[in-house]
């Protein structure tokens, strides 16, 4: 294949071609990537302001977590978990002292480690809380976004999501995400958990009204349920915390983690809990062929060294100020609100710009590669190693792109 723009081209035609036609991406073709920056098959670099839905919150292929990758891969891959393996245990010490867990259960991909988080709580339901089999029930937020398996999509009020993949799981019952007295009002006999994200990614950044999360503890509390939390997107430092839940100083029963537990570089997932929860699971009643594999455990290992020594948390809360401050400064007329916490950021704008896609196409031209979401919504979630100059940068392009005629 040739180089230029016609590789580019050849290479879309052939996707479309050969693959499924389940996403319509931006028209860029990466081939490399380091820290905050893409490059694509022309040469020409872009910033990455999504960071693979901050899944690479260590930046693109850490040094340090490709070593621990390469170092590993040539020793062991996988064994399953019908054996043991070395690196599992010192990885498991590890999450529950970092986040202060007694047990975590690892899986690949994130939608996995929500399934497992929901068996855990219909399990906790009966065995623990004595719920009468199978009428247990969960309260989950509409807007909500945790995966794309059939159950989980069943509890989606996102069309797309849920579209002709029917007949769905029973059991869940949807309230508006920031409604306490609705949260309240769902409780019943039956119910065992509330599981929402602590601020909605795909729902367009959506931080909850203050108190929200301190409100569901107290609920979850008084009624002798569980509190589970999608720390997926939000979790491993993206929002200036390592878990978004420690903005209102809060703790819930259990979390889930996936995306930036691995930098990106491996599918790496898990459900952290406390072990009134975590001791529902008994030998052969949940699993995966990969979960919790050698070569996981050394890539999730060095990406939890990477976010802790390299001080990634910290950084992202000051910058996560200054980001606040220009995006509070934005001087366009088409800009609707702006919310951010950390380097995690929603700019809505008015109907009249004509969809926030549009502008992703600008910025692709101006370098930046951004993501809309909800027609309206340019999402912005960089790479937590980036500079003030860098994201000073990114934003000029922002403003830029939005005067542009
Ligand atoms: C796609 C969205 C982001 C998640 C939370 C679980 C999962 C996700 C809070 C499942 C995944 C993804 C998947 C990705 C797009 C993306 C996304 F726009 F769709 F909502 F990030 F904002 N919980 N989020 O955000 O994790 O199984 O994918 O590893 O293309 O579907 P997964």
């Amino acid at each position: 294949m040739t180089t230029g723009t016609t590789s580019a081209q050849a290479l879309i035609e052939l996707e479309s071609r050969y693959g499924a036609h389940n996403y319509h991406p931006l028209d860029v073709v990466a081939e490399r990537g380091e820290g905050v920056h893409l490059w694509d098959v022309d040469g020409k670099r872009y910033m990455d302001f999504l960071a693979a839905y901050s899944a690479v919150n260590q930046g693109h292929n850490h040094p340090r977590i490709v070593k621990a990758l390469v170092d590993q891969a040539q020793r062991l891959a996988l064994t399953s978990r019908a054996f043991r393996n070395d690196r599992f245990p010192p990885l498991l010490e590890k999450l529950c002292t970092l986040t202060g867990f007694d047990k975590a259960l690892l899986m690949n991909s994130g939608a996995e480690a929500v399934e497992t988080a929901l068996k855990a709580m219909r399990k906790w339901g009966y065995d623990v809380k004595g719920i009468a089999y199978p009428d247990a029930e969960i309260i989950v937020a509409d807007g909500n976004f945790h995966g794309r398996t059939t159950t989980i999509v069943g509890f989606s009020t996102d069309p797309d999501s849920t579209s002709r993949f029917g007949p769905f799981t029973p059991g869940f019952r949807i309230v508006p995400y920031g409604d306490l007295a609705a949260v309240e009002a769902a409780v019943n006999p039956n119910t065992a958990a509330i599981f929402m994200e602590p601020i909605q990614g795909e729902a367009g950044v959506l931080i909850p009204p203050p108190g929200f999360l301190k409100g569901l503890r107290e609920i979850a509390d008084r009624h002798g349920i569980l509190l589970v939390l999608d720390e997926i997107q939000s979790g491993l430092g993206r929002t200036g915390k390592l878990f978004a839940f420690e903005h209102e100083g809060i703790r819930p029963d259990a979390i889930t983690i996936g995306k930036a537990l691995s930098g990106g570089l491996y599918p790496v997932s898990a459900f952290l809990a406390n072990d009134a929860v975590m001791d529902v699971f008994t030998p052969g009643i949940h699993g995966s062929t990969y979960g919790g594999n050698p070569l996981a455990c050394a890539v999730a290992s060095a990406a939890l060294d990477v976010l802790v020594d390299e001080g990634l948390i910290e950084h992202t809360a000051e910058l996560g100020a200054h980001l606040a401050a220009r995006l509070a400064a934005l001087k366009s007329p088409l800009v609707a609100g702006v919310r951010s916490r950390g380097l995690w950021a929603g700019v809505d704008l008015k109907p009249e710009a004509g969809g926030a896609r549009k502008y992703c196409y600008r910025l692709k031209e101006r370098g930046l590669l951004c993501k809309d979401t909800h027609t309206h919504t340019i999402r912005l979630a960089p790479p937590l190693v980036i500079t003030k100059e860098q994201l000073d940068w990114a934003i000029d392009q922002l403003e830029a792109a939005l005067a542009e005629a």
